[in-house]
């Protein structure tokens, strides 16, 4: 096997029963046969935790000795799931792990559910995050991620008569058994103040007066790799008054004051902003954003000055990679310490700080792009706002000396009409910048940031995303795991992805074809029986499972779906015969709480699947199922359920997409436009293994151009019509959805009418799904796909992506 052999010792069936029997002695006084499952649950986590801990001790004094480059990953998102399973199964223990659970008298599989989920992100960028650190471990890469303690995590969603609400996330209950704080290791960061300079010595010093200072306490979670003794470490930030409140303030009347700092220093790490691809400038977020930088920078600071006595080497030894624009501060505040506590010029400070910086662009919606106002970051920053200025000045400078072009120096401008662009300053300020897939790199290159690449082209690079495929596939699909294992020979699969390709032998062999199609039934039925016990639905196995899960998103396209699901409605009111193969529509998907057309898509869906509920002509052929409160723990179950993947953003506008990865390796069918990583699924899979539809992203962008006008299609299409129509007269529960009708005929509050091209798709939409439900008859075809899109799955491993990552932009060496 590949995996190399030279692994500590793990634990056996019976010495984990013993260090469980001990931590639940220690920390419950209880024997087993008295500790309830989430006391198990914890003890579970402090022994991993502890086993994970020692190897961390010897990972960093091996990087130290060794003096390795560290990747340093900055993100607001973490979105890591539960951990227990995870852990158990990198670590190699996960056998063991359940035998133990089962002799001490629990049930495994009700302690890996007792585990709340830790969501600390909002869905692609956040669970892309959580993928890499496990790369990057596996990879023996010297890593830290970095984040926000969270203490409530993405809400949870209920569903009350069709609409979503939202309820606090209080995650840390039980899930901060893997957190360990580190007081010794305390930063402290500064807001707010006045700036005083003083001429010293022929140096110009600035002191920042009067700041209000916040506590930034580390709390790290341990990350083991798989096949490998390394394990890495998340960094997540807690907040805390920098002075306790004190009781002499009280009795002079200041006790407010006092409990004000208090409050205002825990707010920060309070709540995860729930938008997704929708920038708000609200100041707490800002807040959030530089005292997770300040604190982050002055940790890999000080350890640097530990290790090596000097800043001066501090690009060699280390790079920071900035996960979407969120974490752009980082480049002012590395400034900000080489300058004004290294005591470093401007043009060497610079050098060194344009070297050691990285960005990755997530997103080229426009409502997504952070644009601070100047007004703000001046006085919540005010030496940060400073050297901002200082660096935009330089940066205008270039660009006018390069162009000579007004129109070009606004676009490229950091600072412009009162506010702070973080994508220009993440430009000016980094050494590589990237984008997620093939297509969405082209067009940062081509159009986003077309006037930054023509200037600078050896910064713009692409690295295609991709995912654990451990957790996303061996861990979660055991049925597939062990087919695979059997049919490449053993579990190289694991470590070298791309040996998937073994199963493309296999596509034509028909047992094989019957036995993926067996271990698809089974999976299918076990989420049946989840969703019987945990949601009250009853979901017929037999019927096609066909799935949308991901965030709620005009662009995305779900109301596209919906129309088609009406559309098939419709049709079978006209003739009951015109479903044969019975049909289970699948949603999953959080809208932001503010955002309301989202939210109606949400009711629109429940409204739907109600209606076709209680319609006898849909029984045994059509159902719908909105699936509350989608998850990673919830998408885990599902993957290995699914059949049909739907990937029908408007063409451009997904930047990569990473749940279309999580479906092919599970042996999903795509349906999908030519978007994000979809372009690169087709570039292996071809025509004849996806449903491929829809305009083309030079298609959508010309159609813009020419003026699309998506009443023409309505009077033209008789059949699209009646679905529109559809949307005013309501299902039956009595809500109208006029005003999604409207948004798309006419538009409405400033956004054009169909904004993102669903009556342009339609048709052709519809001709996919029935050619996918055509292939789904033909069983033998149907099962020969899913082979090839497994097989070819492999280049979707994070392995790969990281590898380029490590390559390519921050040059260290990996396994
Ligand atoms: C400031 C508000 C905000 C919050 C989150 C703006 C933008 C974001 C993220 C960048 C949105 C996001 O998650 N983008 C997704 O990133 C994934 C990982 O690269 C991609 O696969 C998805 O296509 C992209 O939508």
């Amino acid at each position: 096997m590949a995996q190399s052999k030279s692994r500590m010792t793990p634990f056996t069936t019976k010495t984990l029963e013993e260090a469980l029997t001990a931590k639940l002695m220690l920390n419950f006084s209880k024997a087993p046969e008295e500790a309830t499952d989430e006391e198990m649950l914890k003890a579970c986590a402090l022994v991993i935790r502890d086993m994970m801990a020692s190897r961390g001790l010897e990972a960093r004094r091996k990087t130290r000795r060794e003096q390795k480059k560290k990747v340093h990953y900055l993100s607001l998102e973490f979105l890591m799931g539960r951990s227990l399973m995870k852990n158990a199964y990198n670590l190699e223990i996960l056998p063991q792990l359940k035998e133990a659970l089962e002799n001490l008298g629990f049930k495994a599989g009700d302690i890996f559910e007792a585990e709340p989920d830790a969501g600390l992100g909002n869905g692609g960028l956040g669970r892309l995050a959580a993928c890499y650190l496990d790369s990057l471990t596996s990879l023996e890469i010297p890593a830290t991620g970095y984040s926000i303690c969270y203490e409530l995590g993405i809400f949870k969603q209920k569903i009350v008569e069709g609409q979503q609400v939202e309820l606090p996330d209080d995650w840390k209950g039980l899930g901060a058994a893997w957190l360990l704080p580190k007081p010794e290791e305390i930063q402290t960061v500064h807001f707010g103040g006045t700036l005083r300079e003083f001429w010293d010595n022929g140096h110009l010093h600035i002191v920042n007066e009067n700041a209000t200072a916040v506590q930034a306490v580390p709390c790290d979670m341990v990350v083991a790799g798989y096949g490998t003794d390394h394990v890495n470490t998340l960094r997540l930030w807690d907040a805390r008054a920098a002075r306790p409140v004190d009781m002499k303030l009280f009795s002079r009347g200041e006790y407010a004051k006092a409990a004000e700092e208090e409050a205002m220093a825990k707010a920060i790490a309070r709540v995860l902003y729930p938008e997704d691809n929708h920038y708000e400038g609200k100041s707490l977020r800002l807040k959030q954003q530089y005292f997770f930088v300040s604190a982050t920078v002055q940790s890999i600071a000080t350890k640097h000055l530990d290790t090596y006595g000097t800043l001066k080497n501090f690009h060699e030894k280390n790079v920071i990679q900035i996960n979407d624009t969120h974490p752009t501060l980082v480049i002012p505040e590395l400034m900000r310490i080489f300058i004004d506590e290294a005591g470093m010029n401007w043009d060497e400070a610079w050098d060194i700080t344009t070297k050691s910086v990285a960005y990755t662009n997530h997103t080229v919606l426009a409502e997504a792009l952070e644009r601070w106002p100047q007004n703000l970051m001046e006085t919540l920053l005010p030496r940060i706002w400073q050297i901002i200025v200082e660096i935009a000045g330089r940066w205008q400078a270039k660009v006018e000396n390069f162009y000579h072009d007004p129109v070009k120096t606004q676009k490229m401008a950091i600072v412009w009409g009162g506010e702070v662009r973080m994508a220009n300053l993440c430009l000016a300020g980094g050494m590589a910048v990237n984008g997620v897939s093939g297509l969405h790199s082209d067009i940062l290159k081509k159009d986003v940031f077309k006037e930054a690449c023509d200037m600078e082209p050896w910064k713009f690079q692409n690295v295609t995303n991709g995912i654990d495929h451990r957790r996303w596939l061996s861990e979660v699909n055991t049925g597939l795991d062990s087919l695979i294992r059997e049919l490449t020979g053993g579990d190289d699969y694991l470590t070298e992805p791309m040996a998937l390709q073994k199963l493309d032998a296999y596509a034509d062999d028909k047992t094989v074809q019957e036995r993926l199609e067996a271990i698809k039934r089974a999976n299918k039925e076990s989420f049946a029986k989840y969703t019987k016990r945990h949601h009250g639905v009853t979901l017929d196995p037999g019927s096609i499972f066909d799935v949308q899960v991901k965030r709620l998103h005009e662009y995305k396209r779900q109301l596209l779906n919906v129309l088609h699901i009406i559309h098939l409605y419709q049709k079978l009111q006209d003739d009951p015969n015109s479903i044969t193969q019975p049909h289970t529509f699948l949603f999953g998907a959080k809208s932001a709480p503010g955002y309301f057309v989202a939210k109606r898509i949400i009711r629109l869906i429940n409204s739907l699947a109600d209606d076709i509920a209680h319609n006898p002509i849909c029984k045994d052929k059509l159902q719908v199922v909105f699936l509350e409160n989608y998850r990673v723990s919830l998408a885990e179950k599902l993957m290995p359920a699914s059949e049909v993947s739907q990937q029908i953003s408007t063409a451009g506008k997904e930047a990569s997409g990473t749940g279309n990865m999580k479906f092919m390796m599970n042996g999903a069918l795509t349906i999908g436009t030519l978007d994000g990583a979809n372009v690169e699924m087709h570039e292996v899979l071809g025509d004849e293994n996806m449903f491929l539809f829809g305009l083309h992203a030079d298609e959508v962008e010309q159609l813009k151009r020419e003026g699309y006008v998506p009443q023409r299609l309505y009077n033209r299409d008789e059949s699209l019509r009646r679905c529109l129509d559809a949307l005013r007269a309501g299902f039956r529960d009595g809500v109208s959805y006029e005003d999604l009708y409207q948004r798309l005929l006419f538009g409405a509050g400033g956004s054009a009418a169909d904004e993102y091209l669903l009556l342009a798709d339609f048709r052709s939409y519809c001709e996919a799904e029935q050619r996918m439900v055509e292939t789904y008859a033909d069983r033998e075809q149907w099962n020969r796909m899913s082979v090839h899109n497994i097989a070819r799955s492999g280049i979707f491993a994070a392995d790969r992506a990281i590898a380029e990552y490590a390559d390519n932009i921050w040059h260290v060496p990996h396994k």
